[in-house]
């Protein structure tokens, strides 16, 4: 059966439909996933920063999640799995002028993108780097990840998994960013100020989001549904900014360390590459990415 969809009116308009490709709609996400809090939170922010849209663009890579870039209508790139990062990366150091976010889940960004992702880290270039944690690999059916939790089953942890996971925020910080936090799908309005302090920070500045996958972690853990899990987090939330980041790992279902953990002052990638031809090259260096709206 075919589903007719209604056609859009000043009525009926979206609330975001400038920031979104109203004509991929419907998306591809299950009811009561987190992915449609976390998108309505960058949609949000970016509409509150007020900035201009033609300099900003959103890179993921492949996932659930990864689908975000190709609903938002901004310069938006679906990459290659675990490689959102090098993309991103060229492109910030070809557009210094361009505000790049990375938009990818905890799979694509800490397993196979690991090692990208602490060399940016490292290297400090200025990204804004948002991940969606639901402590699974959800797309391709539910398996283990680097982030699921001691004990909690997965399509291939079907007894419960027995590897440590890591604490994102501890990754992301120990690697060199320069802003860090952490909220839950439920806690919008703060995950909103996250996404646009994180925006509006120089550096890599990360911002992890633990959202529900129902289909799959959920039900895997007969945790409920995605409202479920939004109650879980109510309950089980505790906001410590700046929290020892050594006390952010996440035990399975246990209490949820949340809040801004890092927030410091770091010269860029760029910063660093001007000074270093600067003092090699003298005068005659004509500073890169400078004077043309590089935040
Ligand atoms: C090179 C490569 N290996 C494996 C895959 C299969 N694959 C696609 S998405 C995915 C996991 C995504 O997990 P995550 O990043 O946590 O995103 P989620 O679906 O949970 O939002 C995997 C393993 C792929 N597309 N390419
Ligand atoms: S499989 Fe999980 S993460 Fe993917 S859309 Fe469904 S609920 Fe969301
Ligand atoms: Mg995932």
């Amino acid at each position: 059966m075919s589903v007719k969809l209604e056609q859009p009116t000043v009525e009926n308009a979206h609330p975001m439909e400038n920031l979104l490709r109203m004509d991929r709609i419907p998306h591809i996400w299950c009811p009561t996933c987190g992915l449609g809090t976390a998108i309505t939170a960058l949609a949000t922010g970016l509409e509150q920063l007020d900035l201009d849209l033609n300099k900003v663009a959103v890179v993921s890579g492949i996932g659930c999640t990864g689908r975000v870039a190709g609903y938002m209508k901004l310069d938006s790139f679906h990459t290659t799995h675990g490689r959102s990062m090098p993309f991103a990366v060229g492109l910030k150091i070809a557009r210094p002028d361009m505000k790049v976010i990375v938009f990818s889940g905890d799979g694509d960004l800490s397993s196979i993108g690991g090692n990208h992702f602490i060399h940016t880290a490292r290297r400090n270039v200025d990204l804004t780097v948002i991940c969606v944690n639901n402590f699974i690999y959800a797309m391709t059916g539910g398996q283990v990840a680097p982030t699921t939790p001691l004990t909690a089953k997965s399509s291939t942890s079907p007894f419960g998994n027995y590897e440590h996971p890591f604490s994102l925020p501890l990754l992301a910080a120990s690697s060199g960013a320069t802003y860090v936090a952490r909220w839950t799908a439920l806690h919008i309005r703060r995950l909103t100020t996250a996404i646009k302090e994180a925006i509006m920070k120089p550096g890599f500045s990360f911002v992890e989001i633990v959202a529900p996958c129902s289909t799959l972690y959920a039900r895997l853990n007969k945790l409920g549904s995605g409202l479920d899990l939004m109650k879980f987090y109510h309950e089980n939330s505790v906001i410590k900014h700046g929290a020892d980041l050594k006390d952010t790992e996440i035990d399975f279902q246990k209490k949820i360390v949340v809040g801004k953990f890092v927030d410091i002052e770091k010269p860029t990638y760029i910063d660093c590459l001007n000074e270093g031809n600067k003092r090699v090259f003298g005068d005659k260096y004509k500073p890169y990415g400078v004077g043309n709206g590089d935040k």
